[in-house]
């Protein structure tokens, strides 16, 4: 029994590789290797690949691993045709795919991963590609599946996997293609490790020791799909050591939506990677909870050699009461005070605000950058995208503001402001990012 896993191209307006990996592919990687399948993986966004450069000119990494995609432009989607930006396909090429698939074989079975909703065109694209040259069944899985299911049904996939609960892909498997898999119990987010063995090189290694988070903000798709989980200690950083005993790299991320709740964990996980001391910089690109930042929190994070850290805070005001209340002011002012403390400097603390939130005026957006600065620290600007599922989203939905069924990719945040007429104007956005940046 063969499966291939594919980690489709990205179709958008920008991208960038701020250490993506398809890590919920490579967890069902695991689970197909334990079942007994004969696994390979395409990762069409692994700008690592050492074949890569034979296929297309790949940039030069720039700070930590991350950097840009190799990319083309495309034509633009009748949707986004009046749109006045370059439209286009991020990663390996469609011949970088042929020639993989023709190495790699006859194949029993095809699963396809996607990520953001707005990316479907990519994910749709190279199914595509992949039936010109397959017959074998190609299972889709994914957040996009599980945000959209009946917009991923409309695909070229022939099956969608709609949810994270991979306990019920062995019946699926058993069900659906008769595969003679074992039965057995397991908890895949405690019991795997995501399948890095799939690669042959790799920049930087990404790990997760949670999943999910405990608080509910509006805007946020995380709490729907996931119930909070956090992987005991020892085992994440097993996982870390196995991998990075394999790659040597140079830069690890954590994924974690939150990466200290349940501190007593969270503190134990860097004392071991600490005492590990494998010489690598270890980063966290998802905002962490910036009331949870202790000064032994902040001294821990120091001495693991944490060199990224980003705090969220999103919002100043009224709002942040009203879209889930994670964060205050008071609570930024002293996690960053713990930070210098412990030895950050104000390179290595950043903060991201959100943009364009529904109900949030163009002067809270400012006051939020002004106070950011005062504080000396990094300041990185997110525009909100609507998620269907969210409570924000409903509310725009009953306020007649969302058709319930507008194209995806409408939605993809670095091009809302060019169409929706109740956010903020492209120039009141780029006015934002300009004070953010000086
Ligand atoms: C890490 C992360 C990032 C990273 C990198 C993302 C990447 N592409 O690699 C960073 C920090 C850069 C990032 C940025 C953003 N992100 Co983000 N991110 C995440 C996060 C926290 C984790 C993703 C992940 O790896 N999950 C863990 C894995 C294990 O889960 P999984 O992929 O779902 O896989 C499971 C199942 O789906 C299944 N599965 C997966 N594939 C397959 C395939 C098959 C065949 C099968 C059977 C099963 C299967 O198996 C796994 C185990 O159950 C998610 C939230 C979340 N908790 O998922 C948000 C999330 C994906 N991000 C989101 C958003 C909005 C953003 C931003 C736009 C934020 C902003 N406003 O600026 C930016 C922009 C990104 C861009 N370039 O466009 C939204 C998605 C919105 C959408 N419309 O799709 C999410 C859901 C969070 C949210 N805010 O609601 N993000
Ligand atoms: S704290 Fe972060 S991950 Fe948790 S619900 Fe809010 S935005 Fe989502």
């Amino acid at each position: 029994m063969v499966a291939l896993l594919v980690n489709p191209n990205v179709h958008d307006f920008a991208a960038y590789d701020f250490w993506m990996k398809p890590l919920g592919l490579l967890y069902v990687g695991a689970l197909m290797e334990r079942l007994g399948f004969d696994v390979h993986l395409i990762d069409m966004m692994n700008r690592h690949d050492s074949d890569l450069p034979k296929f297309v000119k790949v940039p030069r990494d720039k700070r930590y691993g991350t950097g840009k995609f190799p990319a083309r432009e495309i034509v633009k989607p009748k949707v986004v045709k009046d749109i006045p930006r370059k439209f286009k396909e991020y990663g390996a090429p469609p011949e970088y795919l042929r020639w993989r698939l023709e190495k790699i074989g006859q194949v029993d079975l095809v699963m396809v991963t996607s990520t953001m909703t707005y990316w479907y065109r990519g994910v749709w694209q190279t199914i595509k590609r992949i039936k010109e040259f397959t017959n074998s069944p190609v299972i889709l899985g994914g957040i996009y599946t599980q945000i959209l299911p009946s917009h991923a049904k409309k695909g070229p996939a022939d099956f969608v996997f709609p949810t994270n609960r991979l306990e019920l892909l062995p019946k699926f498997l058993r069900e659906k293609f008769h595969f003679r898999v074992p039965d057995f119990e397991f908890d895949w987010f405690e019991d795997l490790d995501p399948a890095y063995e799939l690669y042959e090189r790799l920049g930087y290694l990404v790990f997760t020791s949670s999943i999910g988070c405990p608080f509910r903000c509006t805007y946020c798709a995380t709490p729907i799909m996931w119930k909070f989980k956090k992987r005991s200690p020892e085992k994440v950083a097993y996982s870390v050591k196995k991998y990075q005993d394999i790659f040597r790299v140079k830069d690890i991320a954590f994924f974690d939506d939150a990466f200290l709740v349940g501190k007593k964990e969270a503190k134990k996980l860097l004392k071991i990677l600490a005492n590990m001391g494998l010489g690598v910089r270890y980063h966290l690109p998802n905002g962490i909870h910036a009331r949870l930042v202790d000064e032994e929190m902040a001294h821990l994070l120091k001495d693991a050699n944490f060199k990224t850290i980003y705090l969220g805070y999103e919002t100043s005001g009224e709002l942040q009461k009203k879209t889930g209340g994670k964060v205050f002011d008071e609570d930024l002012v002293r996690a960053v005070r713990c930070l210098e403390k412990a030895g950050f400097t104000s390179e290595e603390i950043r903060t991201y605000v959100l943009v364009n939130l529904p109900g949030q005026k163009l002067e809270d957006v400012v006051r939020a950058v002004r106070f950011l600065k005062e504080l000396g620290i990094g300041i990185s600007v997110n525009e909100y995208t609507p998620i269907p599922g969210t409570p924000e989203w409903q509310h725009l939905i009953n306020q007649g503001r969302i058709d319930p069924n507008v194209d995806p990719l409408l939605l993809d945040n670095s091009i809302l402001p060019y169409w929706w007429k109740f956010g903020m104007s492209v120039e009141e956005i780029e006015y934002v990012k300009e004070l953010a940046r000086y």
